[in-house]
């Protein structure tokens, strides 16, 4: 009875929020002008394999093409074997503080000699010239990401044209679709193009167009990739006919096309495909269905993976504006299904840009229409790689980390080398920047190239994936990947001459440099190396337990992980970034390395390391907010992980400014694409993962609801987050930042620890207890800092700080959970 008052209860308190659709109503980018000649306006479609880019130019449309495999170069390795006998010297000129020499010896010696890394390149365009389509109306094009379709739409001369395009993701090819509301209107010649040297463009048969190509030769490694192209035309009613190098269609009542992409590429160290054998495969086989059938299918694939979440913040009469306009009116107006629509727009980009067995997300993701791209829109993982990734796990898309935890097991294969030749070191190890052949010596510098931290940062998305889904049989599988990075440290480690500590050395936080070393980002033992080191034994000590293996391997970690430089808190009260309290308060430089123990790690807590926390709040507040794309869109994590809600959305309003506004950098592109500038996904992504940890975190030891819900959202609907320990929030709906009620499903049982900002009760099965000690969950493992800030008994009682509640629940597997507010 009680039970059942209570689900009364609950239907009564739901009552105000139905308005809170839990559908997707706003889930378009739209726009009433085309694209022009501006890549930047142009919308992304994409399969993990196939990205391309659409303008919805009237008269002359383009689809610019890529496809994941096509980057410049072959396989190659980029190690500098110099680097071993000059290590001592380098080091040696660090520990003296000759920064300056340390780093032009490093230059010479350890910096590669050979490749510093390849370029993703285009394919090329499709484009579809239609004549005498000049003088048009009710211009109309949009992006429907709950379908991942785009659309075109005018009129001419009264007649309705229309086109429809995606990639699809269940038939690997590009379809496009063009019709028009009364038959025989559809004529238009269609044509590659492409910018690689000596393509074959031709006509096969009357119907089929391809082009055929080899990428580019690059700082002096051979291009290797072949790929072939191919366009194949179906009509209803009308003409196809072919002249050497396009196909036209007359007087059909509609056509389709469909476009395969394929290359030579096996793996990272085998080119022996048959690009074009491959091409016609997948064409052939896409072209027995009809089009409705593709479409179907490929929404179908699409939606089993988007819909899994859904986010409602209500709206505003300003999202009846078309996306450029939303855009620029955004950061004065409140428009609270803007944010939704960009959090969303960043699931769909992952779902485009990264599929299981493809290559991961790059630095444009898979949308790339320039031969030379910024930095060869490659992997830089000291941090634009990783962030890419961040929503995967968080917001219910984790077998899409596939392409990305692959990248890291290959990693951890050519890594091997690296750290034999360059270091001497068992293990494995990369520097901070790789690409498609997975090269892992260090480029453009040692300003920048000296940072090993690659194998390192990246190893860890392998352990959060276990620690989001308990697979015990992925991380058996990855165990020697975890193992390898440790082993390198356990070897690299060196003891520092001035402090009591073992420290990485050559190191650097990643591209900043304080002024007291000569302008030198070399250094030994910066926060950032320390924090990953720690986490590297951490996470290689859990696993060995939870396996049953190594013991004294693991043993000789806890040993080293007692010698980490501990975080410190410097003069100005900011996180120190370096082992010497040398940082500027006037110092806004983009990377903020050192709080990657607050973000993504979780070395910093208001609970347990309030100092810490404490000073990385200062931290933040000196480096300030605007800066380039990908450091606003980590900035909205961290000020989450603040729990400063209004802060977070204040970087969410400066990331969604146009680009060229904001004073230093960073912005939007009319397409949603975020702005370094140029164009760079990770701030997408990064933006996508911080308005999912304003919702819900679950890094400090608990599930927490709510924590960093700003004014201007202050109530709203979610479902489908997920949490360490495979716990999914099914849904939850907050008025007032207060929660209403919440719905989680344990997926693998054990302690459900949750914190939440005003009491709940648990409506229907299980009980609710009180916190007494540490989360027995072994999920949500707290790491060992190197030095405790302060004694445990001390942390338990800080644990309830900030105004959160605070419950544990035993919870079985499989079963749902109800909590509500607190009458
Ligand atoms: C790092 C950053 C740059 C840029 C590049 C791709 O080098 O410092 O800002 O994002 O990666």
């Amino acid at each position: 009875m009680v039970t059942l008052n209570k689900v009364i209860c609950t239907a009564i308190l739901l009552a105000p929020f139905l308005f809170f659709g839990q559908q997707n109503s706003d889930l378009k980018l739209w726009y009433d002008e085309p694209s022009g000649k501006d890549w930047e306006n142009a919308l992304p479609i994409g399969n993990g394999r196939i990205g391309a880019m659409v303008y919805g130019n009237v008269s002359n449309e383009i689809f610019q093409l890529n496809e994941h495999t096509v980057w410049s170069g072959s396989p190659n390795r980029n190690d500098n074997p110099d680097a071993l006998e000059a290590l001592p010297k380098v080091r040696e000129l660090i520990f003296k503080g000759e920064y300056k020499a340390a780093e032009q010896l490093a230059n010479e010696k350890i910096i590669t000699k050979k490749s510093h890394g390849q370029m993703f390149q285009p394919v090329g365009n499709l484009e579809l010239s239609f004549p005498n389509h000049k003088a048009y109306n009710e211009y109309y094009r949009e992006l429907d990401i709950s379908k991942a379709v785009s659309k075109t739409s005018y009129q001419l001369n009264g007649i309705t044209y229309n086109r429809e395009a995606f990639v699809s993701l269940a038939d690997r090819v590009l379809v496009i679709k063009i019709s028009a509301d009364e038959p025989g209107k559809v004529s238009f010649t269609a044509n590659f193009t492409t910018p690689h040297l000596e393509p074959r463009i031709e006509t096969q048969g009357n119907d089929q167009l391809s082009l055929w190509g080899k990428t580019s030769d690059h700082e002096g490694v051979e291009g290797k990739v072949k790929f072939n192209a191919l366009a194949r035309i179906k009509t209803t009613n009308g003409t196809v006919t072919q002249t050497n190098s396009s196909v036209e269609v007359k007087n059909a009542d509609e056509a389709v096309i469909m476009i395969s992409i394929a290359t030579n590429f096996n793996s990272y160290h085998d080119l022996s495909g048959d690009e074009t054998e491959r091409a016609k495969a997948y064409l052939d086989a896409a072209f027995e269905k009809d089009y409705d059938q593709l479409k179907s299918d490929h929404i179908k694939k699409y939606q089993k993976l988007f819909d899994r979440v859904v986010l409602d913040f209500g709206s505003s009469e300003a999202s009846k504006l078309p996306t450029d306009e939303r855009l620029a009116n955004f950061r004065n107006t409140n428009d609270p299904s803007f944010v939704s629509l960009y959090f969303q727009f960043g699931r769909y980009l992952l779902i485009s840009s990264s599929q299981p067995g493809g290559q991961p997300a790059n630095l444009q993701g898979i949308w790339n229409g320039r031969m030379k791209p910024a930095w060869d829109s490659k992997y830089t993982i000291n941090i634009n790689a990783e962030m890419n990734y961040w929503p995967a796990e968080r917001t219910n898309l984790s077998e899409l980390h596939e392409p990305f935890l692959t990248m890291v097991q290959e990693l951890s294969e050519t890594g091997k080398e690296t750290a034999k030749v360059m270091y001497g070191a068992r293990g494995w190890m990369a520097h901070h920047n790789t690409d498609i052949w997975r090269i892992t010596g260090p480029i453009d510098g040692a300003f920048w190239g000296i940072w090993n931290g690659g194998g390192a940062w990246t190893s860890q998305h392998l352990w959060e994936h276990y620690l989001y889904t308990g697979d015990t049989s992925f991380l058996q599988s990855i165990y020697p990947v975890l193992k390898g990075t440790a082993e390198f440290y356990a070897d690299f480690l060196v003891e520092h001459p001035n402090y009591p500590y073992l420290v990485v050395a050559p190191g650097n936080s990643p591209e900043n440099a304080p002024k007291e070393h000569q302008g030198s980002s070399i250094t030994a033992g910066s926060t950032m190396d320390n924090q990953l080191v720690l986490d590297v034994f951490n996470s290689a000590i859990k696993a060995s337990k939870i396996l049953g293996k190594d013991e004294a391997f693991a043993d000789s970690l806890k040993m080293l992980r007692k010698q980490l430089p501990p975080m410190q808190v410097g003069k100005h009260n900011q996180l120190q970034e370096w082992l010497d309290d040398v940082d500027s308060p006037e110092d806004h430089h983009r990377h903020i390395s050192h709080l990657y123990g607050l973000f993504p790690s979780n070395q910093i807590s208001p609970y347990r390391t309030p100092k810490l926390f404490a000073a990385s709040k200062n931290t933040l507040l000196q480096r300030g907010d605007v800066s380039t794309g990908w450091s606003m869109g980590w900035k909205v994590n961290w000020w989450a992980k603040m729990q400063d809600g209004n802060h977070a959305y204040k970087l969410i309003k400066d990331q969604l400014t146009p680009v060229g506004i904001n004073q230093g950098g960073g912005g939007t592109y009319n397409n949603l694409f975020d702005a370094h500038p140029p164009f760079q996904i990770d701030g997408n992504f990064g933006c996508t993962s911080g308005i999912a940890e304003m919702l819900l975190q679950s890094s400090d030891g608990s599930v927490h609801l709510l924590p960093a819900i700003p004014d201007a959202l202050k109530s709203g609907y979610v479902g489908g987050l997920k949490a360490r320990g495979d716990f999914e929030l099914v849904s939850m709906e907050w008025k007032d930042k207060k929660l209403v009620v919440a719905t989680i499903k344990s997926n693998l049982g054990g302690n459900l620890r949750l914190r939440v900002p005003n009491a709940v009760e648990l409506v229907g099965i299980g009980t609710l207890k009180k916190v007494e000690d540490e989360n027995p969950n072994p999920l949500f493992y707290v790491p060992e800092t190197a030095a405790p800030i302060i004694s445990k008994e001390a942390t338990l009682k800080n644990l309830e700080l900030a105004n959160t509640f605070l419950y544990d629940l035993e919870t079985e597997k499989g079963k749902t959970y109800t909590f509500i507010m607190e009458k």
